[in-house]
């Protein structure tokens, strides 16, 4: 069976666990505890010597790292529930959105980043929140104007983009990002979240998640 390695609140796991889902694909989880820096320990090294989660490890023991990677990877090996257009411009499209969150605000604001910022840089703790908040709402501005379909974010079947959008927007909810000025991001959020696929991936629904 597949193993994925992930942390409840990780979005870059949150979006391989969605696809996992909507692919219908049975794994197992292995959860990475970032809070105690599990990431960086030995035994995880062996398996992404990166020290980010996710991982996904397949039956063979051969691993795969960087969640847009696993999300290649899973429309190759697994084609039935496919999340990618077939179409090679739309395709590029959905990619492009998907770097959009993938490249230019997730890994601003990234823990590691952020305890950065806190420790070496000596942000405040309302500084560091200010950062986070400001690489999401100028990514957000962008994608917001691509939202033009519905219930999905590009139509009526879910695919690459609500798979990263839901974890971002989760993120930016986490952070008090006020979604009123993104009402198109806001209804596909709304949308994915009463589906069994995303509910499942949800963080607040994780066996690691830490009981209140
Ligand atoms: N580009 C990577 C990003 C992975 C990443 O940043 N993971 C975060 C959690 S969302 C992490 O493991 N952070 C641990 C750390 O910063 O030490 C991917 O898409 O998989």
């Amino acid at each position: 069976m597949l193993k994925l390695y992930s942390y409840f609140h990780s979005s870059s796991a949150y979006r391989v666990r969605i696809a996992l889902n909507l692919k219908n694909i049975k794994y197992r989880l292995e959860p990475i505890n970032l809070l105690k820096s599990e990431e960086q320990q030995t035994r995880y090294l062996s398996i992404n010597p990166q020290g980010l989660v996710p991982a996904l490890t397949l039956p063979n023991g051969q691993s795969l790292s960087q969640s847009m990677a696993i999300l290649e990877w899973l429309e190759t090996a697994y084609p039935q529930v496919p999340l990618l257009p077939d179409d090679p411009m739309e395709a590029a499209r959905v990619r492009s959105l998907c770097h959009s969150i993938a490249c230019d605000i997730q890994p601003l604001n990234n823990l590691r980043v952020l305890n950065y910022l806190k420790g070496t840089m000596a942000l405040s703790q309302e500084q560091s929140i200010q950062w986070y908040r400001h690489w999401i709402r100028q990514g957000f501005e962008v994608i917001e104007k691509a939202m033009i379909a519905s219930p999905f974010a590009l139509g009526s079947e879910p695919g690459w983009v609500d798979v990263l959008l839901i974890p971002q927007t989760y993120n930016a909810l986490r952070f008090q990002v006020d979604l009123a000025s993104y009402p198109a991001i806001d209804q596909i959020y709304r949308h994915c979240n009463g589906l069994p696929a995303f509910q499942a991936a949800h963080p607040d629904n994780q066996p690691d998640k830490p009981s209140a």
